[in-house]
């Protein structure tokens, strides 16, 4: 066990996937033909003619999507219609055949402009399976045509901070499929845009398995090599028109990818952190029939609580409507989740409370995790693979979230923890949890007490937290 440990500590993130998880939510933007016809999957064959937002504001979305919090905005500039929302030089099937701003629009630069003046970082969707292009199933030549797309997007619009791969590869135009070259895609993402993170078929970002807002309760970010198998993900992504599929929960066999009896007999190792993604609506394009069907505030609350609280990250889709804008329920539900986020950590109680930790320090004390950065943390020394960290108030507390961090750099290692409050001397378990990781949100019902203990109980060599969180 002590050897395996080892091993599985000597895996951290890269810089840029670091970068990434401190992202934490961010927006999932569908728009393309589909949301002048009313499908979810185009053809290929829709006439640009039919694409006109005539109102389109890109401000507005980043505004909407700043108010919730968010920090980021993935667009599908190119999704399986093959309909490119840019005027790329390799096809006319794109926005200069369409009547939107006379045939002179560009979408991707629009919104990409108004992601650099509110804030937030640009991301591109281009799908992989065309359906219009004639090149598509051909190899080398729909491959050329791909990469010269992506080298558009990487090289026209600023910085870039993902690429996002679905996997579904049906036939094109001419019945062919096409078999991807991921390698040479990956490597023109690496050369023009090397801090991009490559999505769910790529690399560095995993998608969770799911399109529901489901997640597993003990996330690992240290996984298996082979979970980079993009033929499966491929499989299973295919799949994804198909409601059953869209709400398919984690079944018990996807459940454990990273415990230290998933990964002992594994040779090859890697940092592949979870993503989960999920629309504000049933479909990921916009329908008018689904105005009602915008996902209450409760439930995404419960998936930011799973994601960015379960040691992953939240990618929110919310689809703009005919007008190119956002239907007013989806702004007011992202205006009312930025509100309650917003007030729920405004005050860290922790300020005023005492600290205190066992074992002491390794150069590493405590007071550290006050401050949410990675600069100063707390570590046990190397082989005490348990602590007690207690925090004290003079007076009880209204306590309704606890928020842990451990410090991702070293790798992830806490293996099992309890969260306890205690009232008048006496101690009630409020949270019995496996993984920290990154971030781990315990939300309470509003729980009195004027002492909070943290027990880490089982970790890989020597836990480490770098924040502790009790608002
Ligand atoms: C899936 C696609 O087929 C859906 O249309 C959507 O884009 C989703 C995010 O990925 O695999």
């Amino acid at each position: 066990m002590k050897e395996l440990d080892k091993r599985l500590i000597q895996v951290v993130p890269s810089e840029r996937q670091f970068r990434y998880q401190q992202l934490e939510f961010y927006a999932f933007i569908h728009f393309t033909v589909n949301t002048f016809t009313g499908r979810e999957w185009g053809e290929g064959t829709e006439d640009p003619a039919i694409f006109n937002p005539e109102k389109l504001d890109a401000r507005q979305w980043a505004k909407a999507l700043k108010s919730a919090g968010m920090r980021g905005l993935i667009l599908t500039c190119k999704h399986h219609d093959g309909f490119c929302l840019w005027p790329s030089r390799y096809t006319s099937h794109s926005v200069a055949s369409s009547p939107y701003r006379g045939g002179k629009g560009d979408v991707v630069k629009e919104v990409s402009d108004a992601c650099r003046e509110e804030g937030l970082k640009f991301g591109v969707y281009l799908s992989p399976w065309d359906r219009n292009s004639p090149l598509y199933g051909q190899g080398k030549p729909y491959d050329d045509y791909f990469c010269n797309q992506l080298t558009e997007l990487l090289t026209g619009y600023g910085d870039v901070f993902t690429v996002w791969f679905d996997g579904a590869c049906g036939e094109g135009p001419n019945g062919k499929k096409q078999v991807y070259d991921w390698e040479r895609y990956y490597q023109v993402i690496r050369t023009l845009q090397p801090d991009a993170c490559i999505n769910v078929c790529g690399p560095d970002i995993r998608w969770c398995g799911n399109e529901a807002g489901d997640t597993r309760p003990s996330e690992w970010s240290v996984v298996p090599a082979r979970m980079r198998n993009t033929e499966k993900v491929a499989s299973l992504s295919q799949q994804s028109d198909d409601a059953a599929f869209r709400q398919r929960k984690i079944t018990a066999s996807d459940r454990d990818l990273g415990s230290r009896e998933a990964l002992a007999g594994e040779q090859n190792l890697i940092w592949y952190p979870a993503e989960v993604n999920t629309s504000i609506r049933p479909g990921w394009f916009y329908h008018s029939e689904e105005d009602g069907k915008v996902r209450s505030l409760e439930t995404l609350l419960d998936i930011y609580y799973r994601s960015v609280g379960g040691n992953g990250t939240f990618l929110l889709n919310i689809p703009p409507n005919r007008d190119g804008l956002f239907q007013e329920n989806d702004v007011k539900r992202l205006q009312e989740l930025g509100d309650y986020l917003r007030e729920a950590f405004r005050v860290n109680l922790l300020d005023e409370a005492e600290l205190s930790a066992d074992p002491g320090e390794d150069g590493c004390g405590i007071q550290n995790v006050r401050k949410d950065d990675y600069e100063g943390y707390y570590k046990t020394p190397d082989g005490a693979d348990h602590c007690v960290i207690e925090a004290a108030w003079k007076e009880p507390q209204e306590i309704r979230h606890i928020v842990l961090k451990e410090n991702i750099r070293l790798s992830q290692r806490v293996e099992k923890f309890t969260a306890e409050v205690c009232l008048d001397g006496k101690w009630q378990t409020v949270c019995e949890g496996t993984v920290i990781g990154y971030k781990k949100i315990i939300p309470l019902k509003g729980v009195r007490g004027d002492k909070v203990r943290i027990t880490i109980s089982d970790a890989r060599v020597a836990p480490t937290i770098s924040f502790f969180g009790v608002y």
